[in-house]
């Protein structure tokens, strides 16, 4: 049996790392693309590290960026794999108010540069699309495949673009592409500035009495929460499926933030509403008010079907920044320097 390989983009998110162990799981041989950074940007995938000289590795990682379609196009040339995953994106939704012509760069046109690099590069590669529940915005729930899109941010824009130039290289050039319309999903990975991690984080903290409060903007929003290891099987399960199509991952239920932070602070023992705070540099120019997905076709077709629901997910995040709280200090931190500083 041959070693099938796979390319993922946005390894070192909490997609790409939970995804690229999933892989290395099942025997494939996976390359990642990384971004030059001037500190390392790979801790979630450190402990998946293997010494590149060695017979066994299996991890392979390159550097490269989605705005660089010409670097993409020699690395699926030279790697020719068998499936690539197009994971990465500038992810923030309130972040993408900040810098709209940069998440249209990377999140939408580097969808159309990967779709090029492989089609140039003339592989026979599957390819899977990052996908966002954030495409319906505006249209109420439930939604699925088949619900109409309204975007409301730059983000969903971009993710639009994505969507559609997906379906169109499928149509267009018989190419096995497929979208993910992904619901959140969340876990002790989760990147910190995104509100169910930064709750968790939190939480551990005022136990801990390091924190005293924690600013939110709107906790009325609802969204459709599921566990991030469970999807990223999602991803995998739609690019070994016979025909291509896309496919919605959701649980199927909805909590609003509220019920968010009471899950997550009820778990030890606090009250949410002695400790939060609101800000308004929190709440976006177009908020998306509720998503909850309906995750049929994906379980009739593909098997796939999530275990752990939005409160499962709080208290598993919450233990998770406990016991984080409990290992050495934040490497950001440098007595040294501050102790230069303060003599000095
Ligand atoms: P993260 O924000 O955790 O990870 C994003 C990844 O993209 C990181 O590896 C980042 O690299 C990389 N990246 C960003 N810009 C570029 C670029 N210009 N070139 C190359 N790589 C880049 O996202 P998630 O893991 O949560 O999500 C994965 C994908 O799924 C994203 O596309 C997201 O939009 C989408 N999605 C996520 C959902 C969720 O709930 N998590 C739901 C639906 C869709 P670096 O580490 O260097 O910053
Ligand atoms: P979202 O996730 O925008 O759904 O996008 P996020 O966790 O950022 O926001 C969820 C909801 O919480 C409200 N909220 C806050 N959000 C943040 N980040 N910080 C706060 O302090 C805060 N207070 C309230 C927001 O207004 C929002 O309604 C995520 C990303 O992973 C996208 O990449 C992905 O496509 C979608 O999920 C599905």
């Amino acid at each position: 049996m041959t070693t099938k390989k796979a390319l993922i983009s946005g390894i070192t998110g909490q997609d790409g790392s939970y995804l690229a162990e999933l892989l290395l799981l099942k025997g494939y041989e996976v390359h990642g693309l990384i971004r030059r950074a001037s500190t390392f940007n790979t801790a979630r995938i450190d402990h998946l590290y293997q010494d590149p000289h060695e017979q066994d590795a299996r991890l392979f990682l390159h550097y490269a960026d989605l705005s660089d379609g010409a670097r993409l196009v020699t690395l699926i040339s030279q790697i020719r794999p068998d499936e690539v995953y197009n994971l990465a994106a500038q992810s923030h939704v309130r972040v993408s108010f900040d810098e709209p012509e940069h998440t249209a760069d990377t999140t939408g046109t580097g969808a159309i540069r990967l779709l090029e690099a492989v089609r140039l590069a003339g592989v026979d590669t599957r390819y899977y699309q990052a996908s966002s529940s954030e495409l319906y915005g505006a249209t109420p729930p439930p939604q699925d495949e088949t619900t109409p899109f309204h975007p409301r941010s730059p983000y969903a824009a971009a993710k639009l673009y994505a969507y559609w130039i997906t379906k169109n290289y499928r149509e267009a050039y018989g190419m096995f592409a497929v979208n993910g319309i992904l619901f959140n999903h969340e876990s002790p990975r989760r990147g910190e500035t995104f509100v169910t991690r930064k709750i968790t984080r939190a939480v551990a903290a005022i136990q801990a009495g390091r924190q005293e409060h924690l600013y939110l903007g709107n906790l009325d929003a609802v969204r459709d929460w599921g566990y991030a290891a469970e999807y990223v099987e999602g991803m995998w399960r739609m690019l070994q499926a016979d025909e291509p199509d896309d496919y919605v991952l959701a649980t199927g239920t909805g909590l609003t933030v509220r019920d968010f932070l009471d899950e997550s602070f009820s778990h030890v023992g606090l009250r949410w509403q002695d400790h939060v705070r609101f800000d308004e540099r929190y709440l976006r120019p177009s908020e998306v008010d509720a998503l909850v997905g309906d995750p049929s076709k994906a379980h009739a077709e593909l098997g796939w079907k999530p275990t752990v629901d939005g409160r499962a997910l709080a208290r598993i995040m919450v233990d998770a920044d406990v016991e984080a709280l409990g290992h050495a200090g934040s490497p950001w931190i440098d007595r040294v320097a501050l102790a230069t500083w303060e003599a000095a």
